[in-house]
């Protein structure tokens, strides 16, 4: 069984593949009593990483995703040496899919990008990558809101993704693949690589098997969890489960 977690909803954009490709069974934490984490300190993000993946080996799983990029991006060598199980996280799936390219672009929320864990993953795979980086930190809020569709996204995408010529672009952050379709209308030349399908491409796939179960939980109210959710992982769900990890 596989442990995932994030931030809040925004990481069943990650699982969205996993479920729809091979018949995984996992346990989704969304932290949604303190997201969003990409604008607080990496000593913050560590603790919540944690304590997150705590609960997850509580409930029994085999493994852990990490499929918040902030997290991923700050947390990663934390976890590592504090749990003895494997722990995968979205950035090197995402920097491995994207160092295929030579010329990259990275967009994700502050802490993310502050970090250079992009970068320095990307890097790792090719040494000679042209890697440009940019945080987008309204697009999260503004995706949450379900602006979607609106005037204002294409208008602050269009700020934010201005000059940005790269032959691909890496969606770093969990929220982006709901509007990679406003990125795309700007950017229409350029590849564009999400989280959800670089990891399916990049681990080994014997590790998704399973009965297609999947449980839900959140440190804040279930109803607005599968409420927002469900934009996020493409259908309906509920039977949220709330938990307080402080009781842990
Ligand atoms: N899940 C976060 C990420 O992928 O960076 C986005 C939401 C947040 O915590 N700001």
């Amino acid at each position: 069984m596989i442990g995932v977690f994030d931030s809040g909803v925004g990481g069943l954009t990650v699982i969205k593949p996993l479920i729809e490709h091979f018949k995984s069974d996992i346990i989704y934490l969304g932290d949604t009593a303190r997201v969003p984490y990409g604008n607080k300190s990496r000593e913050t993000i560590i603790k919540y990483s944690i304590e997150n993946t705590r609960f997850l080996l509580k409930k029994g799983v085999d493994f852990i995703i990490v499929a918040c990029n902030t997290a991923s991006s700050l947390a990663i060598e934390a976890l590592r040496n504090t749990f003895n199980v494997p722990i995968f996280g979205v950035v090197e799936s995402t920097a491995k899919v994207a160092s295929n390219f030579s010329s990259i672009a990275v967009i994700g929320t502050k802490a993310t990008i502050e970090s250079n864990a992009y970068k320095k993953t990307i890097k790792m795979f090719n040494r000679n990558a042209q890697i440009e980086q940019r945080a987008c930190p309204l697009f999260v809020p503004l995706i949450e809101e379900g602006l979607i569709n609106d005037e204002i996204t294409k208008i602050v995408a269009k700020r934010y993704l201005s000059g940005i010529n790269a032959q691909t672009l890496v969606l770093g952050c969990t929220h982006y693949p709901l509007i990679k379709h406003v990125i795309q209308d700007i950017l229409p030349n350029t590849n564009i690589i999400d989280s959800g399908t670089s990891l399916i491409h990049t681990i080994d796939k014997s590790m998704f098997k399973g009965s297609g179960k999947v449980e839900f939980y959140a440190t804040d109210s279930p109803e607005n969890f599968s409420k927002i959710g469900k934009f996020f992982l493409g259908k309906d769900f509920n039977s949220v489960k709330l938990v307080d990890l402080e009781e842990l």
